[in-house]
């Protein structure tokens, strides 16, 4: 097998990184606005399983999406269009952050329900295997979400039809201010679902390596046939559950001590130690990154909002063949 390109999956990390603190700022100038949720510190797990998937493979969402988005190759300057509520935006501004959705690329949302992407990652894989088609569904969900009906039915159905669908928990031990052993008798994941006769594992969330290898094993078991698998990835959110979110359910302690392993600190360390990267080379993506950032921002400013008299459009479906 061979391995990753290390370089790459840095800048990936990097672009939604610089992309959510610039969301952040834009988010206190008010141009944007309602709902977001960010994904710092969680980088590693949609950066380190995405690379495994082709372009014909699906991917489901939640609402914490601007980093799946971004590193399955959803365009940023149409991802900023969306945050601003623009015509440009990846769903004409009627999204917004919690709703991205963009067919080209195969990306199934962002959904603002919480476990509400997996009975449609199970409508994926279903509509793959009745059609024959080498395909392979990446649902990501959080911790949150297996507390609830649509997990257990999700996950009995995909294993019955052995369907090809890769779940992917990304467990960041809070659903919103719930830690996870308030809300759930069984703790361990990995062993909650391969109760449904599912194989099912864990990794390290914060190193986007650890995450590349276990994705690499997983996503090659669901295209071998086996039907799903469950891959559990440790790891934790930098920020609070959304921008409204007052944070007072963590201690600063436990921020700091997995800042330590801020996964983009993680890998550049690595990158050092091994000669592949000195501080001019890091520096040299950051500042690309940037620009890319920076357009990303011109190119919503310079948007349109959606005409009034569009209103009522898409209320029924247009254009849909029967
Ligand atoms: C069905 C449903 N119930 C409740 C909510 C309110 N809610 C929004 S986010 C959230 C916590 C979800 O936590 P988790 O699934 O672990 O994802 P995370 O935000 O940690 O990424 C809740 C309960 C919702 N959106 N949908």
């Amino acid at each position: 097998m061979s391995g990753p390109d290390r370089l790459e999956l840095y800048r990936q990390m990097l672009r939604i990184r610089r992309f959510e603190e610039r969301c952040v700022e834009l988010y206190s100038a008010t141009k944007i606005r309602g709902f977001v949720h960010l994904y710092i510190g969680e980088e590693a797990v949609a950066v380190g399983v995405l690379p495994h998937l082709s372009e014909d493979d699906a991917v489901v969402a939640t609402y914490r999406d601007h980093g799946h988005a971004l590193a399955r190759g959803v365009p940023m300057d149409a991802v900023m269009a969306e945050m601003y509520g623009k015509v440009e935006g990846v769903c004409r501004g009627r999204g917004g952050s919690m709703h991205l959705f963009h067919a080209p690329s195969r990306f199934y949302g962002g959904n603002a329900i919480v476990g509400g992407g997996l009975p449609l990652a199970v409508g994926l894989g279903l509509a793959d295997k009745m059609a024959g088609r080498d395909r392979v569904t990446l649902c990501f969900f959080g911790e949150g979400a297996m507390a609830e009906g649509e997990f257990h039915e999700s996950m009995n159905l995909a294993a019955l039809w052995k369907l090809p669908v890769l779940f992917l928990c990304e467990n960041n031990l809070y659903a919103m201010g719930t830690a996870l052993d308030r809300s759930e008798s069984e703790t361990n994941l990995a062993i909650k679902a391969s109760s449904y006769e599912i194989p099912a594992w864990t990794c390290d969330g914060m190193d986007v390596l650890a995450v590349w290898d276990a994705a690499h094993r997983a996503v090659e078991l669901v295209r071998d046939g086996v039907g799903p698998v469950f891959l559990e990835a440790k790891t934790y959110r930098f920020r609070a559950h959304s921008m409204y979110d007052p944070d007072r359910y963590r201690e600063k302690t436990e921020i700091e001590h997995w800042r330590e392993r801020d996964p983009l600190l993680l890998l550049s360390e690595r990158l050092r130690a091994d000669g592949e990267a000195d501080d001019d080379t890091l520096a040299g993506i950051d500042a690309e990154v940037t620009a890319e950032v920076d357009h990303a921002v011109a190119f919503a400013e310079a948007g349109a909002d959606e005409p009034v008299d569009d209103l009522t459009r898409f209320v029924t479906s247009e254009g849909v063949r029967t």
